[in-house]
């Protein structure tokens, strides 16, 4: 359902142009209507053409300003009111910033209380319109005289909606709703309302709820009081859900599973307002973004544009998203803007923030590659929450990692450095070990997976890594120590033990490795002829041979003889049978 939301100064006949195009009072309280003012955000529905539409009446009173920003966020036509007989007033500025700030910019502009005035005030009030929304996002709205006790131009009025309705974008993005009430209904449980800004929702869906993190599950959907089965984006819509470990609150986001993440500072691009000139350094600030506001402060990078903003309680945010910046000691909106980076790093440069920039008017799935530049290894799963649901394209994914061409490449040379110093230090092995690899540089094995795989430099072999065309060289008496072990162990099967030999580690590791002896227990090696003169010659022993008569036949002892046994039932060539042996295959 397409939502058409008010915006003007206070008393300029909003609420009351809201129930002569719908026949509801939006103003709900008691309070509002003793003050004839409205406080909260109200709701009607009427139709318009083809569409069901919804209406969203703010509070004009700058008190209310954070009631107001919670209902802008996600309309799809503004109905801006300016009063006749009082023209642009504070307010009226204040909330054209907004709606140019949130990049509100379809909407159409009613000159209200026309019936109050002559028909040049009315004219001077046009004039002084086109005037002040020259250069924001409202110029050009169609701008309607009308007068609600009369109903002079309400046909009009709603014409021009339509106009704007007619011309809406459907969406395909995963679902989003910004939570502007929440209750609680005996039986039901509890029921949630806000407007949908992207994607639909079906019964037994599954929703994550940011900043909690819950996951809760969709038992019915409702509009303006009928149950549905699902609903799409831009409806106003109520959703009764289960299994949230906390009541939800104005301020939280509700999205597809996935598609969504909480954080206490964020990059925001910030424009200030026209009124204000420039966005203060100091001083004490509420960031609205989606229905949320969150006290922060505000850190501006360099002489731009960019500015850190530090929570102390988390939101929800992804990027993208609109942010208003408003002074909590003035109660003035001071500036707008969008999220470029939901889990920036502390000091972000600014080739950083201008790939942000770059991204933020793409797709989800362009904006997770840009975000993915910017910090070069990133879970893939936070990539996808906080680009709002899109998916790297450019980025090489790495196990559970999402890693940018460059951060990879930078990652290969790192690794071709480590390992020519490993190769300097130990000449004699074939390469370094992966894992220390990978402790080394302080990267996700699966990472360095990628980066050895993109590398054109190194090679990987039985889990060592070397440069390209590296052999291990062994000397001439290195050499001359191996082939005299060989025939230690090679003179009959009462080999001795292995660690008795004149071989370091790393001269029984290249024997290991090149297979000139096979290891059959921990100190206990064979050479390979030995090997398989024990696998065949085993046959000869008759069924259900022991031990001793397998030691005899070799001329082993017994400390040879247990574990060769051990290991020949282990790789399949003997098996227990009783108390003796018998050979298979
Ligand atoms: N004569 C006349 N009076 C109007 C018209 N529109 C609104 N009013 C009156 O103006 C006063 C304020 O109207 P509201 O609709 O409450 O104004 P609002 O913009 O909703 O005010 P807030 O919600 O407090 O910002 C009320 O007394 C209305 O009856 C109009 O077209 N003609
Ligand atoms: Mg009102």
């Amino acid at each position: 359902m397409p939502i058409v939301g008010t915006a003007g100064h206070v008393d300029h006949g909003k609420s009351t142009l809201v129930q002569a195009l719908t026949g509801t009072d939006p103003d709900r309280w008691a309070e509002e209507k003793e003050r004839g003012l409205t406080i909260d955000l109200g709701f009607a529905w009427a139709t318009i053409g083809v569409h069901d539409v919804g209406f969203v009446d703010v509070p004009g009173h700058e008190r209310f300003i954070k009631n107001m920003l919670a209902g802008v966020g996600a309309i799809d036509c503004a109905l801006f009111v300016v009063a006749a007989d009082s023209g642009w007033m504070p307010q009226t500025e204040e909330h054209a910033a907004v709606l140019d700030l949130l990049g509100v910019d379809r909407g159409v502009i009613a000159v209200t209380r026309i019936d109050l005035t002559d028909g040049d005030t009315t004219e001077l009030a046009i004039l002084e319109i086109e005037e002040q929304t020259a250069g924001t996002s409202l110029e050009g709205w169609p701008i309607i005289p009308v007068s609600s006790p009369t109903g002079a131009g309400l046909t009009e009025l709603m014409r021009a909606i339509e106009v704007v309705l007619d011309t809406r974008n459907p969406s395909d993005l995963p679902f989003r709703m910004w939570v502007d009430r929440s209750f609680t209904i005996a039986g039901a449980g509890q029921v949630v309302t806000g407007t949908i800004t992207s994607g639909s929702v079906a019964v037994s869906d599954e929703l994550e709820i940011q900043p909690s993190g819950d996951r809760v599950r969709v038992r019915g959907i409702q509009h303006h009081g009928r149950d549905v089965s699902s609903s799409v984006g831009g409806s106003r819509t109520a959703i009764n859900i289960s299994g949230a470990s906390i009541a939800l609150e104005r301020g939280d986001l509700m999205a597809a599973p996935g598609t969504a993440l909480a954080t206490t500072r964020v990059l925001i691009e910030l424009q200030p307002a026209r009124t204000v000139g420039a966005i203060p350094d100091r001083g004490a600030f509420h960031l609205h973004v989606g229905t949320a506001s969150r006290p922060a402060q505000l850190r501006r990078l360099g002489t731009s544009s960019a500015f850190i903003a530090q929570l102390v309680d988390p939101v929800a945010a992804t990027v993208g998203d609109r942010i208003i910046v408003r002074d909590s000691g003035r109660r003035a909106v001071v500036g707008g803007g969008r999220i470029l980076d939901p889990i920036p790093v502390q000091r972000p440069r600014s080739s950083e923030v201008d790939r942000l920039l770059e991204a933020i008017d793409g797709d989800p799935d362009q904006r997770a590659d840009a975000l993915i530049d910017v910090h070069g290894m990133v879970p893939t799963r936070t990539a996808v929450a906080a680009a709002g649901g899109g998916h790297p394209v450019d980025a090489v994914a790495a196990g559970s990692f999402s890693v940018s061409p460059a951060e990879l490449s930078s990652i290969g040379e790192m690794a071709a450095t480590e390992t020519a110093a490993f190769h300097a230090r130990n000449p004699v092995r074939p390469g370094i070990p992966k894992p220390e690899l990978a402790s080394r540089l302080g990267v996700p094995p699966p990472v360095l997976d990628a980066a050895i795989a993109a590398s054109s430099e190194l090679a990987e072999e039985t889990g060592s890594v070397m440069v390209r065309g590296f052999t291990n060289e062994i000397s001439i008496a290195d050499e001359a120590r191996i082939d005299a072990a060989i025939a230690a162990i090679g003179a009959s099967f009462d080999v001795p033990r292995f660690g008795t030999l004149d071989i370091d580690t790393e001269l029984a590791h290249v024997m290991l490795r090149r297979g000139d002896v096979v290891r059959v227990a921990d100190d206990l090696v064979f050479t390979s002829s030995q090997v398989d003169e024990i696998r065949r010659r085993v046959a000869e022993l008759p069924d259900g041979f022991t031990v001793s008569e397998f030691k005899d036949r070799f001329g082993m002892s017994r400390r040879q003889a247990v574990p060769t046994l051990e290991w020949l039932d282990s790789i399949g060539r003997t098996r227990r049978s009783g108390d003796g042996r018998i050979v298979r295959g």
